[in-house]
C-alpha cells in the first residue's frame, strides 16, 4: 500500500481529470491533518510528483497536456497548503515581488516560491512570467518592496536576471534581489552580483527571511 506522501505523487504524477484534482487536495489535507510537516508534503509528495512526470515528458513517454494537467493538480494541492498558512494570521514580515524572467513561461516554481512566500508572512507581489526588467523594476518602485525574486528555468533567460539586477541597480533602488530556478545556483547568482540564491522554494522562504534580517 502506498503511503500518504506517495499517493499525493502519484495523484499529480497520473492524474487525468477533474477528479484527480479533489482527490490530491484531500490527501493533501490528509497529510497535514495527520501532522506531516509542510516541507515534507511539498518535497517528497507534490513537487516529487510533478517531477516523475517531468521526466516521463523529457524522456518522451508523455505529452505536454499531461504536464500541464499535472501542474493544475499540483496548485490545488499547494493551496490547501497555502490557505492553511495563511488562517494561522501571521503578519507580513516583509514585501516581495515575484516573476519569471522575459522569455519565460515556466511558472510552478515561481508560482510555489510566491505562495511560500506569501504563507510564511511576506506580502506577495507575483507579476506573473515572461517579465521584462523594466516590468519588474516598476513594481519594485510601485509596492515598495524590500525583496525582488526570479525565476528562469530555462539557460537561455538565465541572463534577464542579470539584466534585471542591472536595471535595478541603475535605478539606485534599495532592494535584495533573490533567484532561483533549475539551471541556476549559487556561483551564477554571485557572478551577476545577486543578493541570494535558494535551490527550492521552502529554502527561498528561508533565505529571504535572512536577507531581510526577519522571521
Ligand atoms: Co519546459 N523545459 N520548456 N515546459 N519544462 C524544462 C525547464 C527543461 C529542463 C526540460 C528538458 O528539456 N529537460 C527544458 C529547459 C532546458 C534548459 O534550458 N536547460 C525545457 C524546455 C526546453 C522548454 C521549451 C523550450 C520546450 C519547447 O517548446 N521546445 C518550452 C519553453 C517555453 C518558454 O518558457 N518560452 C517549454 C515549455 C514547457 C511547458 C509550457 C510545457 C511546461 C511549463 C508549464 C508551466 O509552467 N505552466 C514545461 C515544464 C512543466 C517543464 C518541466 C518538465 C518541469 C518544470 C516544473 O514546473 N517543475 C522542466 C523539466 C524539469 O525541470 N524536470 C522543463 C516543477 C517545479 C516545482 O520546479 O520550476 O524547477 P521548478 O522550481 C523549483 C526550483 O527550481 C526552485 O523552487 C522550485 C521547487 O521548490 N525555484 C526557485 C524556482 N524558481 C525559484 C525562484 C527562487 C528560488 C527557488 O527565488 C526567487
Amino acid at each position: 500500500m502506498l503511503s500518504i506522501l506517495e499517493a499525493i505523487s502519484e495523484a499529480v504524477a497520473v492524474g487525468d481529470s477533474v477528479e484527480s484534482v479533489e482527490h490530491v487536495k484531500k490527501l493533501t489535507q490528509k497529510a497535514l491533518d495527520d501532522g506531516y510537516e509542510v516541507r515534507d508534503i511539498l518535497d517528497n509528495g507534490l513537487i516529487d510528483g510533478m517531477n516523475t512526470i517531468g521526466k516521463r515528458w523529457v524522456n518522451g513517454d508523455a505529452y505536454i497536456p499531461e504536464v500541464i494537467f499535472s501542474a493544475k493538480i499540483m496548485n490545488a494541492g499547494m493551496e490547501v497548503i497555502h490557505n492553511l498558512i495563511v488562517k494561522s494570521d501571521i503578519k507580513p514580515i516583509g514585501k516581495a515581488v515575484v516573476g519569471t524572467v522575459k522569455g519565460d513561461v515556466h511558472d510552478i516554481g515561481k508560482t510555489l516560491v510566491g505562495m511560500m512566500l506569501q504563507a510564511f508572512g511576506f506580502e506577495v507581489y507575483d507579476l506573473g512570467v515572461d517579465i521584462a526588467p523594466e516590468v519588474f523594476v516598476e513594481a519594485v518602485k510601485a509596492h515598495e518592496v524590500d525583496l525582488l525574486c526570479m525565476s528562469a528555468l530555462l539557460t537561455t533567460t538565465m541572463p534577464q536576471m542579470a539584466n534585471t539586477i542591472e536595471a535595478v541597480k541603475k535605478e539606485g533602488l534599495v532592494v535584495k534581489t533573490l533567484i532561483g530556478g533549475a539551471p541556476a545556483n549559487q556561483e551564477y547568482a554571485n557572478s551577476i552580483g545577486a543578493d541570494g540564491y535558494a535551490p527550492d522554494a521552502m529554502s527561498a522562504v528561508d533565505k529571504a527571511k535572512q536577507l531581510l534580517r526577519v522571521g
